[in-house]
């Protein structure tokens, strides 16, 4: 949640053709670029410090990169993306990752993970089994994450795409749910904001530093984070939601 570093990738053009679930259209590129150009900057006004990194054509999902590690202070986890399309973006990530880590562990096949699927919540971590991560993945991440300290869990997924698509967590014991965690055992000890389901996609948030940022359009989430006592940012995402991606897939924060 205190966070000094992000890694963001800039989209390339082939970004229009890279993989979705959602029947919402086919992005626009300029907009897209002026989308992330504002997230961009919104991180730079929570105070961190920005690693940029150029659009590759050859990943069309390669801006999302939450997808090819999971950080914490003192170690990256290479994943090991579950869609074929995009598991050799870690080949670009992982040298970037050594910049910043000496002791780097990875997801090793046949196990498959995507970041989206990992969320932490102070020395917790909640471990998704989806269409992208399978179970022999969270069990890899899951050993790793107990031999350093930390106590995860396996959910295995019903609805949602990616476990961080409706769930998110601001600190102080706050969690917001929406979907099948609501009442999900696992999340029972926090104190929940709970987003409706017109509202799911603001379930996809961040906490970074003194903000929490939101995707725009969703006012009644908005005002529950803040009644929550978070200062906000709000973010028009439409273009990404396009491609299934929320505001936690374009970084990855340390
Ligand atoms: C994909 O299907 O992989 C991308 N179009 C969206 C990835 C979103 N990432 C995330 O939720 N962490």
């Amino acid at each position: 949640i205190t966070f000094r570093n992000v890694i963001v990738k800039t989209p390339g053009k082939s970004y229009v053709n890279g993989l979705t679930t959602s029947d919402l259209g086919t992005p626009d590129y300029n907009q897209l670029l002026i989308q992330h150009a504002a997230y961009i900057e919104a991180l730079k006004t929570c105070g961190v410090e920005v690693t940029h990194l150029p659009a590759n054509e050859e990943y069309p999902d390669s801006t999302f990169v939450e997808d090819t590690a999971v950080l914490t202070k003192k170690f990256a986890v290479v994943t090991n993306p579950g869609a074929a399309s995009r598991n050799r973006e870690i080949v670009e990530m992982e040298p970037v990752l050594k910049e910043f880590y000496d002791k780097i562990y990875h997801i090793q096949s046949p196990g498959t993970l995507d970041g989206g699927d990992v969320l932490q919540a102070d020395h917790h971590f909640y471990i998704g089994i989806s269409t992208r991560t399978n179970a022999e993945g969270a069990r890899q991440l899951k050993e790793i994450l107990e031999s350093e300290g930390y106590q995860a869990k396996i959910i295995p997924l019903k609805e949602f795409f990616h476990l961080k698509t409706g769930i998110a967590y601001l600190g102080h014991n706050k969690m917001v749910v929406a979907g099948e965690f609501v009442d999900h055992p696992y999340f029972k000890q926090y104190e929940k904001i709970v987003v409706s389901k017109t509202n799911e996609y603001s379930a996809n948030c961040i906490r970074v530093n003194d903000y929490v940022i939101l995707p725009k359009g969703y006012e009644e989430t908005q005002r529950k984070i803040e009644e929550a006592g978070f200062k906000t940012i709000v973010l028009e995402m439409s273009e990404f939601q396009k491609q299934d991606g929320g505001l936690s897939c374009l970084s990855l924060r340390f």
